[in-house]
């Protein structure tokens, strides 16, 4: 066994970090617009309102709004069968609660996707990619209010109607489980960050994220519901940020801790969105930290109603878990874990693990049982422009080899996967760190931290290597 005939190679971005024209058309604000440039050991810094002297990197980001035919073309040239994007929700509603959508926002999308058809390409779309309009930030604090349910399931159900005879593949929720972690609050449910607006009185504690984390995940029941009501073959998926962790050592405690972070982590978001119910031992950690959410009964109704199709994931790297204090960190942008010494990181502290990717792989199907997607994976690095132009990127070509070899051998023992979009096939906006410099793509664009290049795209060495793999179905490595 190997890649199926009909496997979707491709490449994948989210709208924030790609397509720039930030005020153009309509465009309202929305959280990504708010944040700045930081770095490695830089934090990105949330600013409730637009400070004139700051660069904010979403607002030009690679401009794909003005350059989507040339980007589309050579994504085709490379092969792709699915191009994986996000619509800025803040195009179609701008503040978030609005009962009309603006049109030339859909337009754009329009324009998008038929290009993409023209060359034979899959557009799989992201709802929400950390781009919740500001306006539902600041009148509902995000998905903390159960109002913002709605906003979301109205935006949704627009887009379904829309895009029904061009879109297929469907995410509700980019990497949902970041609602689980401390700053995940911001990001993906969009609330207040403590003291961003004045009056102020909402922690964002616990309890709190947690709540809202239930709002989104019954948001994308809803919206599940009602896409299968407009179209029943849409094909919709989660997306979990799939941090695959291991204990540091075989000491039964950390064991037990890293199977009990596992389980908040990586398990409870996609058993909600998989299996339709909250997981019993998600209760006892409620218990026992004193969560008590506010769940009407309608919602379980709906949460075992709009279930997912796929198990989409993204997977960069595993991280050790350990009771032991002060053993050396890893560090990955919103997840820190412990070193672990059979692993080599990226220039970043990401640590590259494709023997981590079939476990990964064997461990989501043996649990869930339905096709699992990756729809992001890759290697972000500074590259070099040598002085005839060219980018030797073989350190990527190398990454993407190992990763491809051990999604060969999980699909050998009997993993159904379906598909792969590589992360930023072309370069893009970082989302942790905001940079340009932090690349991933094929395509090299011109630009640089502070906004500044001629925006040229340019062939990196890897665009002919995956334009190979992709023509021999994942054979030619
Ligand atoms: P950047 C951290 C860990 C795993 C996934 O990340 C993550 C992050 C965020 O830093 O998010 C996804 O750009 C996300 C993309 C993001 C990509 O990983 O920080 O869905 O938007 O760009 C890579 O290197």
């Amino acid at each position: 066994m190997t890649f199926k005939d009909n496997f979707l190679w491709g490449g994948a971005t989210a709208a924030n970090q790609l397509e720039g024209a930030f005020d153009l058309d309509g465009k309202g604000l929305n959280v990504a617009d708010m944040k700045t440039v930081g770095g490695r050991g830089k934090s990105r810094v949330f600013t409730p309102t637009l400070d004139l002297e700051t660069y904010y990197p979403s607002h030009k980001a690679i401009d794909f709004y003005h350059h989507y035919k040339e980007d589309i073309a050579m994504f085709a040239e490379m092969g792709f069968k699915v191009f994986r994007l996000s619509i800025n929700w803040s195009r179609i509603f701008p503040q978030g609660d609005e009962l009309e959508p603006n049109e030339a926002g859909l337009a754009f999308y329009d324009k998008v996707f038929d290009e993409c058809l023209k060359y034979g390409i899959e557009p799989l779309v992201t709802l929400s990619h950390f781009e919740i309009p500001l306006g539902l930030m600041e009148k509902y604090n995000g998905f903390l209010s159960r109002e913002t349910i709605d906003h979301f399931v109205h935006y949704a159900t627009t887009c379904f109607e829309r895009y029904k005879n061009k879109v297929k593949y469907w995410i509700t929720f980019n990497e949902l489980n970041f609602g689980t972690m401390p700053h995940g609050e911001l990001t993906v449910l969009g609330l207040h960050p403590k003291g961003a607006f004045p009056l102020d009185e909402i922690p964002s504690n616990e309890q709190n994220r947690f709540q809202a984390l239930h709002h989104a995940m019954v948001a994308s029941a809803k919206a599940i519901i009602k896409a299968k009501e407009i179209n029943p073959n849409f094909e919709i998926g989660c997306m979990m940020a799939h941090i695959t962790m291991y204990p540091l050592t075989s000491s039964p405690e950390d064991v037990l801790q890293t199977k009990e972070y596992d389980l908040l982590v990586n398990k409870f978001v996609s058993d909600v969105q998989v299996r339709g119910k909250y997981p019993a031992l998600i209760e006892g950690y409620f218990k026992n930290k004193n969560i008590e959410l506010d769940i009407p009964e309608e919602d379980l109704d709906i949460l075992a109603k709009g279930t997912v199709d796929m198990y989409t994931f993204s997977y960069y790297m595993t991280i050790c878990v350990t009771q032991q204090h002060g053993a050396p960190a890893s560090m990955g942008n919103l997840v820190g874990g412990a070193a672990n010494p059979y692993l080599e990181s990226s220039e970043y502290g990401w640590q590259i693990d494709p023997i981590g990717l079939e476990y990964t792989l064997i461990d989501l199907y043996d649990r869930y049982e339905i096709p699992l997607f990756i729809v992001e994976n890759g290697l972000g690095m500074e590259d070099e422009v040598a002085a005839d132009g060219s980018i030797n990127d073989d350190y990527r070509i190398a990454y993407f080899k190992a990763h491809f070899e051990a999604m060969n051998r999980a699909i050998e023992k009997g993993v159904d996967l379906i598909g792969y979009t590589s992360w930023g096939c072309i370069d893009l906006i970082s989302a942790g760190t905001g940079e340009m410099r932090k690349r991933y793509g094929f395509i090299y664009v011109d630009m640089d931290n502070d906004g500044k290049g001629t925006l040229k795209r340019s062939k990196k060495k890897s665009f002919d290597w995956y334009k190979e793999v992709i023509a021999s179905n994942g054979q030619k490595l």
